[in-house]
């Protein structure tokens, strides 16, 4: 089984220019407010309060950075990585000029950081097919270099009837349900984000 034995918030940046330098892989998580993205970081970790709720819209943004250690239980092997948290990309509440130059720091932070193996983009499970969503989703497609992946985690799965689960695996197959309150599918989450960042 893959574990998380250590996690550790390191520092926040503004913008690319202030964020920390590169090397380790990194998986960024995206995703609107409120869609469970500070949980499902707890949840990932085994951590109460790893990464705290997230802050009121028209406050000051960062980009937060996450030391994580994960251990392969099976072999003993561990592997360093960084977990990265955006907030608000593609859904800022800001005015209009706030907005675009926040996001403008976003996309270039996505765009050149090459250290970024990973995007991990939620939605919540009840809504998606939000309009926001799909467009950050048809950007990311976009601008994913060969070397990157998406992962797709639709939140608050303890939410929906069968009925809904089965309509929104027929519209995304590969997606993953999972649910933070009952902690469903946070393991396979884990593996999955393990194999996307160190395996091909
Ligand atoms: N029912 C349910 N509630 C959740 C789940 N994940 C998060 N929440 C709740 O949704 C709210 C927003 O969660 P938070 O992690 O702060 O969202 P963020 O803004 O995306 O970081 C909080 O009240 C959480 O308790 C989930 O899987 N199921
Ligand atoms: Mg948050």
């Amino acid at each position: 089984m893959i574990k998380i034995v250590k996690a550790e918030f390191i520092t926040s940046a503004t913008s690319i220019k202030d964020a920390i330098s590169e090397g380790v892989s990194e998986a960024v998580f995206l995703g609107r407010s409120n869609v469970g993205k500070s949980s499902f970081i707890n949840s990932l970790t085994n951590r109460k309060n790893l990464a705290k709720s997230s802050s009121t819209p028209g406050k000051t943004k960062l980009i937060n950075f996450f030391d994580i250690l994960f251990l392969n239980d099976e072999n003993g092997e561990k592997y360093t990585a960084r977990f990265v948290d955006l907030p608000g990309f593609g859904y800022a509440k800001a005015s209009k000029e706030q907005k675009s130059v926040w996001e403008k720091n976003l996309t270039f932070f996505i765009k050149n950081r090459k250290s970024i193996r990973l995007f991990i983009f939620l939605r919540d499970a009840r809504h998606f097919e939000m309009k926001n969503d799909l467009e950050v989703e048809k950007f990311l497609e976009e601008i994913k270099r060969e070397d990157q992946k998406i992962i797709q985690i639709f939140t608050k799965s303890d939410k929906l009837k069968q009925k809904d689960i089965s309509a929104l695996k027929k519209r995304y197959p590969n997606a993953l349900l999972v649910s933070n309150l009952k902690q469903k599918n946070i393991d396979k989450a884990r593996e999955e984000i393990f194999k996307g960042l160190f395996f091909k």
